[in-house]
């Protein structure tokens, strides 16, 4: 590839933009203030260390969880973002309890609305582990010009006009889909773009590595332990065919399984007796993804995409990743009910 062969994200989504006859750029615009949003973002991660940016702020967020600096600083920015787009008119957000609803006369016609986690895995930043940022972008239901309601973003999974993550890792990869396959655009710092780098990205359907916390092994449901002991004990003559490998950062596990095969697990447990991971802004876009990448997004019993979700911070167990691996532990757990 000679070196001026780059496709940007914005190139990529106004070529993309084409395939849609009737679109007048509001989506492109939208999805180029969320790459501001995630280079602003990467900055910061990447200076964590040097900056007072460490540590845990002094709030608590609606889940109960100590805030981190980057926590606040991450949603404060794509928030902006958002808005300053035009093309978002409300966002739900992992670190706010009520819908944020944008009344500026240039939002409030906004034709979208995005649920976000704005720094996933941020307990890992201290530890120079990699963090991500999710998304998720769904159609208004209410009408244009009218306020943004929570029935907004209480929408099935399956009305997700795109879905994606950020993961600020050794590099800073922006990965999404509109239903149109996986793309992903590595963050080149000397530019301050992100360019296509892994396009077409598909999960394989049968994986080898199994991401999930161990730690919480003796709470987990039978058919979990089974399908783990299967793992651990299903040694053929060669090899043992698995490998446990576990970050502690959603959109780390994801990514790392989505690149090689695997399957990431949050059940149910008594700590979390409706499971951890949370349906609007971390289940609905990483299944989306996962089934645009010929993969798989479970509740353990069904497809997470169908949900209609019942509140805006609801949790649901979540296996997803490789086709074979999620209809596996799928089989243990109905097996074992
Ligand atoms: P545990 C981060 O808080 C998160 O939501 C996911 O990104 C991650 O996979 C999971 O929780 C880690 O949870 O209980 O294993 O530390």
């Amino acid at each position: 590839m000679n070196s001026y062969n780059i496709t940007t994200l914005d190139d990529f989504i106004i070529r993309r933009q084409k395939d849609y006859p009737e679109a007048k750029g509001e989506f492109s615009r939208l999805m180029h203030h969320l790459g501001t949003a995630a280079k602003m973002v990467s900055m910061k991660v990447k200076r964590a260390g040097l900056s007072d940016i460490l540590g845990q702020s002094q709030n608590m967020n609606v889940q109960g969880e100590i805030q981190q600096k980057l926590d606040v600083y991450a949603d404060e920015v794509f928030t902006a973002a958002l808005l300053s787009s035009g093309e978002c008119c409300g966002v739900a957000t992992e670190e706010n309890q009520n819908i944020i609803t944008f009344t500026h006369e240039f939002a409030v016609n906004g034709k979208y609305i995005v649920c976000i986690d704005p720094l996933d895995g941020s307990a890992n930043i201290d530890a120079n582990v990699s963090v991500g940022t999710i998304f998720s972008i769904y159609r208004r239901v209410s009408q244009r010009g009218e306020q943004v309601s929570e029935i907004d973003f209480l929408q099935p999974g399956t009305k997700q006009v795109a879905a994606g993550y950020v993961i600020y890792g050794s590099s800073t990869m922006l990965v999404y889909s509109t239903g149109n396959g996986v793309n992903g655009f590595t963050l080149d710092p000397s530019l301050g773009e992100f360019c296509l780098s892994h396009p077409g990205m598909m999960h394989s359907e049968k994986g080898r590595i199994y991401s999930v916390n161990e730690g919480n092994y003796i709470k987990f449901p039978e058919g979990v332990k089974k399908y783990i002991k299967y793992c651990q004990e299903n040694d053929t003559e060669t090899e043992r065919p698995y490998i446990s490998r576990y970050i502690g950062s959603l959109v780390s596990d994801f990514h790392r399984n989505l690149l090689k095969g695997g399957i990431y697990l949050y059940p149910e447990s008594k700590n979390y007796p409706t499971g951890k991971l949370r349906l609007v802004y971390e289940c609905n876009p990483m299944s989306f993804l996962a089934e645009h990448s010929g993969g798989m997004g479970s509740d353990g019993s069904g497809r997470v995409l169908t949900i209609v979700p019942e509140s805006l911070h609801q949790r649901i167990p979540f296996y997803t990743g490789s086709t074979e691996m999620v209809k596996r532990v799928e089989k243990f757990i109905a097996e074992n009910q």
